[in-house]
């Protein structure tokens, strides 16, 4: 039996841990509220039997596009269920549903690299390498009506090579890529044509590939990012504003990519641009960068290795795709080790967010995420991954706000030793949470809880814990741990026995 003393303390600590622990909850709420919205609990999705190269939202539909033959339900396995979808599928935004609209893009070496809907949803722009949108010949750009997927007759221009990224404004679609020709004109791998397909007058002169395009009507521009050493004849390193009527260059960002890396992806909100961008050998420029829309000042810049894929910002988070593998100057980042393939970040100040769902490589160049979409508040996210969140789940998944959320990862283990009169000190390390910074511990003796604690933890930093039990001296008891997030509690922990060391002989007893 524990001594009257030690009750009472244990008592007291109990309540001390209990009103410690409501406190942190509300803080955590808080921390939650001003960040991240999303869980890291993926939803039942579709999947598909290649690479998905981009996704794109309109009218309550996700578009899906890429290189893969069939698409299969949540749960199968490949092979398994299959529906033929060529390169392009199309879901339900809130169910996941797969939908009838799927003409095939097909023709030699076909994929869908772009996707893009109008401003107002009505249509959806698609771009890449195909011959052929379900049985019209077409040349690799071509849009639908999204009210009954229907092929628009009036937007059929003739590129000339691969289209990689698409945006649009009310008076422009912009098209970015490999091409030398549009229709004929020459057009350098930027070009911007009518929503009804007329060639308009801007041009620009890139020399090498372009893989993301931002239109910024509000300021006149339209921000490329790609390969490129030159645009217009002048030094432009892989990211420049245009003029957005007329293609001239309106703001270069000199430095801001190095030699050896390439924007990959490009997002905005009402103030702000972010770009990402992906290194070619050790040491490049992998990271994102935010710059201001109005004047073109960089606001921070992230050098987390692991090349960006793609971006999404929403509700003042900035969500990637990546393999960042190493973080460590960033806030709230990761020293080199295991890859991450999503983050979320503060648009204000860059820091990591508690927001760690995570793919594996995959298939194709084995890096994981290709592309992202906010639709209707859940991120959807395609790429080259076969598993999430360890489980297999092929080239599609999707994150929602809850309810419910990612329970805790690696259950304690529990070690226990005794070596004072009746203490009984047990150890274990910390587990952690996908969604959650701060993990409660439950502590049982003889399966009755004798001990609450709280910690903080994430997977690269996950502390050894403490919690020392007085108890009779030479008793034997059993102990068991279980930790919760507040919505998830894993099974507890396979017992522990252990005899706590008996009282020494008083020195007169002899
Ligand atoms: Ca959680």
């Amino acid at each position: 039996m524990a001594t009257a003393s030690t009750a009472v303390l244990l008592v007291a600590a109990s309540l001390l841990t209990a009103a410690n622990s409501a406190a942190s909850g509300q803080k955590n709420e808080k921390t939650r509220a001003a960040g991240k919205t999303l869980t890291a609990r993926p939803l039942a999705t579709w999947q598909t039997d290649g690479i998905v190269w981009s996704v794109e939202y309109a009218r309550g539909v996700v578009y899906v596009g890429g290189t893969f033959g069939n698409v299969r339900p949540p749960g199968a396995k490949p092979g398994e269920k299959q529906v033929p979808r060529k390169n392009f599928a199309a879901f339900d935004a809130a169910t996941g549903a797969l939908l009838p609209c799927a003409p095939a893009f097909s023709g030699t070496s076909s994929t869908v690299r772009a996707l893009k809907a109008s401003r107002d949803g009505k249509r959806l722009y698609v771009g890449g390498y195909f011959s052929r949108a379900g049985g019209t010949g077409v040349a690799s750009a071509v849009a639908l009506n999204t009210a009954d997927c229907s092929l628009r007759k009036d937007f059929r221009p003739a590129v000339s090579a691969t289209v990689r990224a698409i945006d649009t404004t009310d008076t422009a679609v912009y098209l970015g890529g490999d091409f030398m020709t549009v229709s004929g004109r020459s057009r350098h791998r930027i070009a911007a044509l009518g929503p009804s397909g007329s060639v308009l007058p801007f041009t620009a002169d890139v020399d090498a590939p372009v893989r993301a395009v931002l239109a910024a009507p509000d300021r006149g521009k339209v921000i490329v990012g790609g390969d490129f050493h030159r645009v217009n004849g002048a030094p432009q390193r892989a990211l420049v504003a245009l003029d957005a009527s007329k293609g001239s260059t309106a703001v270069s960002y000199p430095h801001w990519v190095p030699e050896g890396s390439a924007v990959k992806a490009l997002a905005r909100d009402d103030t702000a641009f972010y770009v990402g961008a992906e290194g070619r050998g050790v040491g490049r420029f992998d990271g994102r960068i935010a710059g201001r829309l109005s004047d073109g000042t960089m606001l921070w810049k992230d050098d987390c290795q692991g090349a960006t894929q793609a971006l999404v910002v929403y509700k003042g988070a900035l969500y990637s795709g990546s393999h960042a593998h190493e973080c460590r100057s960033t806030p709230g980042g990761f020293p080199d080790g295991p890859r991450h393939h999503f983050l979320a970040q503060s648009v204000r100040d860059k820091r990591i967010l508690h927001w760690f769902p995570d793919t594996n490589d995959g298939i194709g160049e084995k890096i994981g995420p290709r592309a992202l979409v906010m639709a209707g508040g859940i991120l959807w996210a395609g790429g080259e991954f076969t598993t999430v969140n360890g489980r297999p789940q092929q080239g599609l998944t999707r994150f929602g706000a809850g309810p419910g959320n990612a329970a805790p990862e690696a259950a304690p283990r529990l070690t226990a030793g005794s070596s004072r009169a009746g203490g009984v000190t047990l150890t274990w390390r910390a587990a952690w949470d996908r969604d959650d910074a701060e993990l409660t511990y439950r502590i049982y003796r003889d399966g009755v809880l004798v001990a609450t604690m709280r910690q903080q933890s994430v997977a690269w930093k996950r502390p050894q814990m403490k919690y020392t039990d007085s108890v009779t001296p030479g008793s034997r008891h059993r102990y068991t741990i279980a930790v919760t997030d507040g919505a998830n509690t894993l099974p507890r922990s396979q017992a522990v026995e252990v005899t706590a060391a008996a009282a020494k002989r008083s020195a007169g007893a002899h």
